[in-house]
Parts: structure tokens; sequence; C-alpha cells
């Protein structure tokens, strides 16, 4: 049994929280890798929406979780996301690494205070709290928020903090008074925590040596990562499929399959460039049919077409070799569809996306056209399987799997578990 990586080959929200789901029936590991309570993974099941922000998608199938080291791990959100989580499941088996890095309210007023605004940030402190993680000296980990001299480690770091905090209008008052309120709320996360917190790296591994079905649960997309994305427009981890190694504590030699998720077109939430975004009212009908709205923020998603560049540039640096293809549902009805085949950059032609910013705002999409399908039937596809899938679908499909050089292994024609297809 596998070692697999499900990694967004966008800007996030690729529905990698319903593949995840999906695979989930067979795993016995779920493992977050990445990022924090940015993240909004929506599984639907018989109707009831959830959503995960900083639990695995796992936990859903009542699967063991893990939380790794390469997380920004937000105490508050776990709780409240927990139990809320019991109420629907009951028991959640989940394992949050010592070593994550601690999220603490500064560094949510922080975010909201500086690049809430410029670059379109969730505002849920991920920014400020991988800065303070790189700093070393203003970090803090999960396991400092356990141990007995925590309140002076605290100290310690808002001192170094403490301009920064006074000028962004964080810290207004008295230090000690500032202090006392987070240690107030910490003796709740701490007790809350304390049954939760363990090795990520010895759980991972050993589950792998066991031959077990492990899945890495990646936030955001490869377009979002901090080294390979549309820097500055980007998150501050690493959303890649390399993420899951760095940020669990496993060996590259471990993972067996990277399995890339895209949507049937392109969607993107916050500033940044953007080829192939649409306006006007075929922006509206993909945005409104496909529920495209922030699962974290409720801010409206801009949409576009399908960029084969750029997937061509996730399938590169990501070592994708299987693919699942989301919302073509979306799609449905819609006449021909434009799917860009390449970019034209001051004269020059491009096959794969650059990831810099100044290029792929004067990027001019060329264009494919492909025919639509109009209607869809999902019930008789998911009873008599892929043969019932329009012509023009399957045509789609293959010509992504022919220009990607990849296999679409499942894609998915709405959002409840069961409209997600596997192919032959
Ligand atoms: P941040 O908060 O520092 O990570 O923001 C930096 C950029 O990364 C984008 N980002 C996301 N993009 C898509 N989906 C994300 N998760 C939520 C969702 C977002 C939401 O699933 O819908 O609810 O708005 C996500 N998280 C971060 C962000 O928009 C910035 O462009
Ligand atoms: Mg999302």
């Amino acid at each position: 049994m596998p070692a697999i990586v499900v990694v967004g080959m966008q800007f996030g929200d690729e529905s990698k929280g319903a593949v995840v789901d999906f695979l989930a029936e067979w795993a016995d590991l779920v493992v977050r890798y990445n990022g924090g309570s940015n993240a909004g993974h929506t599984v639907v099941v018989g109707g009831r929406k959830y959503k995960f922000h900083l639990v695995p998608s796992g936990a859903l199938r009542g699967k063991k979780c893990v939380i790794g080291a390469g997380v920004a791990f937000d105490p508050e959100v776990f709780m409240e996301e927990i139990n809320e989580l019991r109420k629907e499941v009951g028991n959640v088996d989940l394992i949050v690494s010592m070593k994550a890095t601690l999220l603490l309210p500064y560094h949510k007023e922080l975010d909201a205070a500086t690049a809430g605004e410029s670059l379109g940030t969730t505002k849920r402190g991920i920014g400020p709290a991988y800065q303070d993680k790189m700093a070393r000296i203003s970090g803090l980990k999960v396991r400092d928020l356990l141990s007995e001299d925590f309140p002076e480690k605290l100290r310690r770091v808002v001192k170094v903090k403490e301009a920064e905090l006074r000028n962004a209008g964080v810290l207004k008052g008295d230090i000690d008074e500032y202090l006392g309120e987070i240690l107030r709320r910490a003796e709740t996360w701490r007790e809350f925590l304390r049954p939760f917190v363990g090795e990520d790296h010895i759980e991972v591994n050993d589950a792998i040596a066991m031959g077990k079905l492990v899945i890495f649960e990646g936030a955001q997309g490869t377009m979002l990562d901090v080294d390979h994305g549309t820097y500055p427009y980007v998150t501050s981890s690493s959303t890649i499929a390399g993420g899951a190694c760095t940020g669990v504590g496993v060996s590259p030699l471990s993972i067996d399959a990277v399995l890339g998720v895209s949507k049937a077109y392109t969607s993107r939430v916050g500033a940044g460039p953007f080829p192939t975004e649409l306006f006007g009212r075929e922006a509206d009908m993909i945005r409104e049919r496909g529920g495209e709205y922030g699962t974290t923020t409720g801010r409206p998603r801009r949409v576009g077409w399908l960029d084969l560049p750029m997937l061509k540039y996730s399938t590169l640096i990501n070592g994708i070799g299987y693919v699942a293809l989301r919302k073509l549902d979306v799609l449905s009805g819609l006449g021909k569809l434009k799917v860009a085949v390449a970019y034209e950059i001051d004269g020059k032609e491009f096959k794969i996306a650059p990831p810099y910013v100044d290029e792929l705002q004067r990027a001019k999409p060329v264009y494919e056209e492909l025919e639509g399908w109009k209607e869809l039937d999902w019930r008789s596809i998911v009873k008599e399987g892929w043969e019932k899938i329009p012509e023009e679908m399957k045509a789609y499909i293959e010509f992504i799997e022919r220009e990607l050089n990849a296999k679409i292994v499942m894609i998915g024609l709405g959002p409840e578990r069961e409209m997600t297809v596997v192919s032959p």
C-alpha cells in the first residue's frame, strides 16, 4: 500500500477535500503537512457540508489523522473544529506534531493589519506565524505551549515583537496585561491539546513501513507555494508535493505517487496574476454554478478558463503522474470551451508557465476551443460507468491527459461524495 500526496495544481480550492475524502475510505492515515486554518476543505455527504480548516478531511471517515510539523497551528481554531467534529463523528483520532509552529492571536491581528489587504490573505495569521518561525527568536512551537515555562517563553517573544505589535496597533496598553490575556486563553488550549500531541515523524513513518495507505493532504495550491508560486501573491508555506516530506519528516523515497487535483477551469481568490481570467456574464455563470466563494472567508473567487501552461508547470515540479479533474459539471451547457495551451509573452511562446508576476501579467493565453457538452446525467454515469460520459467531455479529458502526459484517474461531477467517478 502506498503513500500518496494529494496536491493542488492551481491556486487552491481544486476540491482536494473531496478527493481526500474519497481516498480516505481506504486510507489508514491522513496527514496535513502545510498551511494552517487558511485552508478550507469541503466535503459534502448526503447534502450536508463539512468544512475543514486545520483538521485533515480524513477525520470525517473516522480515520486516524496527523497534523505535521510544517503546519501553522492555531490552538483556538483547533479547539472549535474538534468540538464541532465530535458532535458529528464522535471520537477524533488525531495527532498534532510537537514541532508544529504555534499560531497565536497576535499573528491573526498582524495579518489583518498588514498583508491582509495588499495580498488578499485569509487573515488567519499564516504569514506572521511563519515569519516568526523563520526568524527563530520570535517563534514558538506546540511543544512550547505545553512546557512549564511557556509564560516566560511567551514573554520573551512578545518582548522581541513589542515594537512591531505596537506599530500595528495590536499591543496598545500594558505588556503584562496583554500577556496575561493570552496566558489565560493558553491555559484552556493546553489542557485541550495535551491528549492530541505526539510525534508525527514516528506515526507517519511507522505507518508507511507497515505498508499502510497514507494520504498526505496538501493545502492551497502549487501556484501559491512560497518558493515556486506567483510570489509575492502566495501563501507562506510549501504547498507542493515536496512539502509533504519537509512538513512531516518523511523521506522522498517513501512517497509512491503524487495525485494532482485540478478544476476543469481555474479559480483564484486573493490578489495576483491570472492569465485566463474571465469577467462579466461568463465569469458570473461559472462562479455561481461552481459556488466559487471562499470556504474560509466567503470571498467571491475569480474564475477563468483552464490553463494548461500552469498545469504543466505544476506537473513538472510536483512529479504528477495522476490527476483528479474536478467540477466538470460546472462547465455543462456553456457552449464552446476554451483551454489555454500556451502563453505568448513579449512575442515569445511559452508552453510551461513562468511563475513570475510581471511575465504572467503580460501573458496572452493562446487558446484552443473544444466542443462543450450539453447536459450531464451524473447518476447514470455513476451507475453505468465511464461509457455514459458525454463524448465531448471524454474528448476534453483526453485532451488534457495528452497535454500533461498524465493519467486522469478520477473526475468530479458535483460536490457530493458519490459524484466522484473513477476512470477505467
Ligand atoms: P494566506 O492567508 O496568507 O495564506 O493568503 C495568501 C494567499 O493565499 C491564498 N489562499 C487561498 N486561496 C484559495 N483557497 C484558500 N483557502 C480558503 C478556501 C480561502 C478562503 O478554501 O476557500 O476562504 O478565502 C486559501 N488560503 C490562502 C489567499 O487568497 C492569498 O491570495
Ligand atoms: Mg478551499
